[in-house]
C-alpha cells in the first residue's frame, strides 16, 4: 500500500456553501464539491499521479492551516490530515475532487525547527512541483491573519508572480480576532505583499467564513483552459 498521510476512502460528501456576506455579493455559483479522495503522496514528478485534469494546489507555511481549509472546503473533517504540531505535511498529497479535477496539500515552509536536511529539501520539492506540473491551474496561498507575511510568504507570492502561476491570497483564522480587527491587518498585509486588500478572502475554518468565496474563484481557477502560465 502506498504511503499515505490522509485518511483513505472515498465518500459522497454534502456541498454546504455558506456566504457571510449580503447577498447580492454571495457568489451564487460556487463549486459545488460532490466527492473528495485522497490518490497518492509524492516528493518526485515521476511519483506524481498521470492525471491531466486540471489541478489546484494549497501552499502557505507550516501550521499556518492548509490541511484544515482544504477539509473545510471539502467539507470533510479528517480527509487530508491535520495537527497542532507544525510541519506535518511533508510530502506533496494529491486528492481527486468530483473524479474532474485535482486539489494538492503542499507541505508547509518556514518550519524553522524541522530538521535541516528536510528543509533543505522542501524548496526544491515545491519548486520542482510548481514548474513541472503541467496541469496546474493555480495556487491558494494561505497566511495567517494574525501575522504580518513572513519573509516566506513574500517571496513565494513574488515568484507566483515572476513564474505568472495564478495565485488566491488567503488570511485565515480570522475566527481567531473580533471582525472589527480584520480590516487593519488586511490593508497591511495587502500593503506588505503589493496587492488590493479587496483581492484577499478573510478565511476561517471554524465559521466557514470566506469558503463560498473562495470556491468561486477556485472553480474560476479550473475552469480556465489549458495551463496558465503567461496568462496573468
Ligand atoms: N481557530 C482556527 N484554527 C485553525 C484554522 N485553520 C487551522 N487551524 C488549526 O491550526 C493547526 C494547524 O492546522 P493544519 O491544517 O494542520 O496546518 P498545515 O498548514 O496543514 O500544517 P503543516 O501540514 O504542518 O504544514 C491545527 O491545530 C488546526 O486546527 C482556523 O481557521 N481557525
Ligand atoms: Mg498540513
Amino acid at each position: 500500500m502506498k504511503k499515505q498521510e490522509a485518511g483513505s476512502g472515498k465518500r459522497e460528501v454534502k456541498s454546504g456553501n455558506s456566504c457571510s456576506l449580503p447577498p447580492a455579493l454571495c457568489c451564487t455559483d460556487a463549486l459545488a464539491i460532490t466527492s473528495a479522495e485522497f490518490i497518492t503522496s509524492a516528493v518526485r514528478p515521476e511519483q506524481y499521479p498521470r492525471d491531466e485534469s486540471p489541478e489546484v494546489a494549497f501552499a502557505g507555511r507550516s501550521n499556518v492551516g492548509k490541511s484544515t481549509l482544504i477539509n473545510c472546503l471539502i467539507q470533510r473533517r479528517k480527509l487530508v490530515r491535520t495537527s497542532r504540531t507544525p510541519g506535518r505535511t511533508q510530502l506533496i498529497n494529491f486528492f481527486k475532487i468530483n473524479d474532474s479535477f485535482l486539489f494538492v496539500d503542499l507541505p508547509g515552509y518556514g518550519y524553522a525547527k524541522a530538521p535541516q536536511s528536510l528543509r533543505a529539501s522542501w524548496g526544491p520539492m515545491i519548486e520542482t512541483y510548481l514548474v513541472s506540473r503541467e496541469n496546474l491551474r493555480g495556487i491558494v496561498q494561505i497566511m495567517d491573519l494574525r501575522h504580518l507575511p513572513t519573509p516566506d510568504d513574500i517571496s513565494l507570492w513574488s515568484w507566483l508572480k515572476e513564474k505568472k502561476i495564478p495565485a488566491i491570497p488567503i488570511l485565515t483564522k480570522a475566527d481567531k480576532l473580533s471582525q472589527a480587527k480584520w480590516d487593519p491587518l488586511v490593508q497591511t498585509a495587502a500593503r506588505v505583499l503589493g496587492i488590493s486588500p479587496d483581492d484577499f478572502i478573510v478565511f476561517s475554518a471554524q465559521t466557514q467564513q470566506g469558503r463560498n468565496e473562495l470556491l468561486c474563484r477556485v472553480k474560476d481557477l479550473i475552469l480556465r483552459s489549458g495551463s496558465n502560465r503567461g496568462k496573468n
